[in-house]
Parts: structure tokens; C-alpha cells; sequence
């Protein structure tokens, strides 16, 4: 089985993260082509980055495709690009934020979102409605701690995560918790832990997602909405990325 883990931004520190994230949950003789974009941003915290990040979301899924990849993951909790990978693969793309707030809904009532910086609260209040999960979710918090000091020790951020998830269960009444951020995805165990209710990180969440999509031999509809793209004469970039598939 070869599963296409794909880090949006281009920082290898944090495509080695979700690689190791992803190793700690694969199933024996999986493969995962972790990599990140060609060209892009290092971190994702914006609507424009989010656009920006697409076009390397693009390049890989077109590159994992033509390698056999079974299925795709979107390793950025913005689901940067889903919809456009979704029409151009044949195999399942899954992108974190959709397959953790799956994941929290079959381990409690409510969930709450603990992400990186409030500029990108939005972004994620957007994904819940657009996934379904607004009578599911008890609120969305920010640390405001930058995508890629995370991993910063300065920066204290399980102590301001933990901070950050104790309110969310008290203040805001959720039961389960997801991490906001790809970068987080190491930090969802020691947390469980500390706070005795589930912290769902959307990395490991999607590759069991992926797996057993394979597993069940299912991949993306092309009827309707995820329909192979209407084939134009694209300029540029998109003509030199984008051939038929
Ligand atoms: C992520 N940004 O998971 C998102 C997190 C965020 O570069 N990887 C990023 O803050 O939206």
C-alpha cells in the first residue's frame, strides 16, 4: 500500500513531523511518500498562503497519481486545495482537519479545536460548517503561537496548547479535542493523557481513514461534484502541471 502524505508548506521540518506522526500509525508494509511542494510558503497561516499552497497540493497529487499512490493526504489543518485534488485524483484524498473532526465525533458529544494563530480561527470555522459539524463542535480557540515556532522552545507550547484545551473542556463544554495543526501532531498522546479526554491529531487520523478506504477498495466519485476537470487549454503553470490524467 504507498499513501501520498503531503506537507503543504515547503518546510522539511515539519514534512519529517508528519512523516514521523504518520510512521507511528501506518500499518506494517505501508509506504508513505512523504514530501512537501517544489515552491511555495513555509507555513500556512493565511488566505493567500492557503492559495498559494494549493498549486504544490496540485503538483503532488498529479505526481503521487502517475507513482500508483492509493490515496492522498492534505497534511495541513486547512484542507488547503481538497476539492481540486478530489476532482483531479482517482485515489481518496483526505485532508486532516475533515478526518480529525470524523474521528472526534465517534469519541464524544462535542468537540473543540485548539489551533495556532486567531487570524486562522476563521478559516477553521468555515471547515466545520462545510463539513457538517457545527451541532458537533463547542468552540474554536487560538494560542497564537506561529505555525513554525511550535516546535520552538521558547515559544512553551504545550504548556499554552494544554492551557488551551483545559478551557476548552470547561469553558466550552467539549469532551474531545483536536489539534489545529499539523505541527501539533506529536503532542496529541501527552495531552490525552494530562487532560483524561481524547486529543485527536488529523495526521494519524487520516492515514487510518486512508487505509481503510483502500482496504475497502473505494476511491473519490467521479460522478457530479468530483468530476475529472473539463479539459482546457490552460497557460502557464497550469499548463505545464496539469496534463490529462
Ligand atoms: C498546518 N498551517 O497544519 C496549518 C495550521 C494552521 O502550515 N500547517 C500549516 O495554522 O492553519
Amino acid at each position: 500500500m504507498l499513501i501520498n502524505l503531503i506537507n503543504p508548506n515547503t518546510s522539511p521540518g515539519m514534512t519529517e513531523c508528519i512523516h514521523q506522526a504518520a510512521l507511528a500509525v501506518c500499518s506494517h508494509g505501508v509506504q508513505l511518500r512523504s514530501v512537501h511542494p517544489t515552491q511555495g510558503t513555509p507555513s500556512i497561516e493565511s488566505y493567500l498562503e492557503e492559495a498559494i499552497a494549493t498549486t504544490g497540493v496540485i503538483e503532488q497529487v498529479i505526481a503521487g497519481e502517475k507513482l500508483g499512490c492509493q490515496a492522498h493526504i492534505l497534511a495541513c489543518f486547512g484542507d488547503p486545495g481538497l476539492d481540486a485534488a478530489r476532482e483531479l485524483a482517482q485515489a481518496p484524498v483526505i485532508g486532516i482537519a475533515e478526518a480529525a473532526m470524523h474521528s472526534a465525533s465517534l469519541l464524544g458529544h462535542k468537540f473543540s479545536i485548539v489551533t495556532t494563530l486567531s487570524r486562522t480561527l476563521a478559516m477553521s470555522e468555515h471547515l466545520v460548517h462545510k463539513y457538517g459539524f457545527a451541532q458537533r463542535c463547542a468552540g474554536i480557540s487560538a494560542v497564537d503561537i506561529a505555525v513554525l515556532d511550535l516546535h520552538n522552545p521558547a515559544s512553551q507550547a504545550y504548556e499554552r496548547i494544554l492551557k488551551a484545551c483545559q478551557q476548552a473542556v470547561e469553558e466550552q463544554g467539549a469532551d474531545t479535542l483536536i489539534l489545529g495543526c499539523a505541527g501539533m501532531a506529536d503532542l496529541n498522546q501527552r495531552l490525552s493523557q494530562a487532560l483524561g479526554v481524547p486529543v485527536v491529531d488529523g495526521v494519524s487520523s487520516a492515514v487510518g481513514l486512508a487505509e481503510m478506504l483502500i482496504r475497502c477498495g473505494l476511491s473519490t466519485s467521479k460522478r457530479h461534484a468530483y468530476a475529472l476537470p473539463p479539459q482546457k487549454c490552460y497557460t502557464g503553470w497550469a499548463a505545464e502541471t496539469i496534463n490529462p490524467i
